[in-house]
């Protein structure tokens, strides 16, 4: 006689969700990796419902919000230790993307997103913003056409929802935070692939 336990039947749910789930696959073995890693439940009616038990954000990477067909991507800053929890993450051209960005840290941080090769240069105008008086109303975020997308500067525990379309043109684009000083350390790479 077989008994399914439960796990198993929470399994096959899971096992399902993927097989249909329309995740710009491949994109993102990356991504659903991250969205497989953080499930832990599933709902009694089967569909996805991830839950991280935790009073902060329920985070659900690389999850599809089928209302807006966005795509929504979770960064986190990493407790004093200047830098972002992911060096990367992978989104397709031109697809709506809903990046939720949670300073954990007790200090102030942003995230720009950059045209391609251009981290150096606007770090070095990050940095520069220092004997700008208004650099605080500003955010930080030098005022150049490399700058793509931009967060304001979030405080201690802030959470800032960064909404944008992804460019259309693949490539690496760096993300950074402009925080005077911080830019060497805090930056990653957002991977645009062919949709
Ligand atoms: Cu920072």
């Amino acid at each position: 006689m077989h008994v399914f336990s439960l796990s198993s039947v929470l399994m096959g749910l899971v096992a399902f969700y993927f097989s249909w789930m329309p995740l710009p696959a491949d994109t993102d073995g990356l991504v659903a990796a991250f969205a497989a890693s953080e499930m832990s439940l599933c709902s009694s009616s089967g569909i996805l419902i991830a839950d991280a038990g935790s009073s902060r954000l329920t985070k659900k990477r690389g999850v599809v919000d089928f209302q807006s067909d966005a795509i929504t991507i979770w960064l986190e800053v990493v407790p004093e230790q200047m830098k972002f929890d992911l060096d990367t993450f992978a989104v397709k051209a031109g697809k709506k993307i809903i990046l939720e960005l949670d300073n954990r840290d007790g200090m102030q941080h942003n995230l720009l997103i950059l045209k391609p090769n251009s981290l150096q240069k606007v770090g070095e105008a990050a940095d520069a913003m220092l004997r700008d008086p208004k650099a605080s109303e500003k955010h930080y975020v030098p005022d150049m056409p490399e700058v793509l997308f931009a967060t304001e500067m979030l405080g201690p525990n802030d959470v800032y929802t960064l909404k944008f379309t992804a460019p259309t043109q693949p490539g690496y684009y760096p993300f950074v935070c402009t925080f005077p000083g911080h830019w060497r350390m805090m930056n990653g790479v957002m991977v645009v692939e062919k949709p």
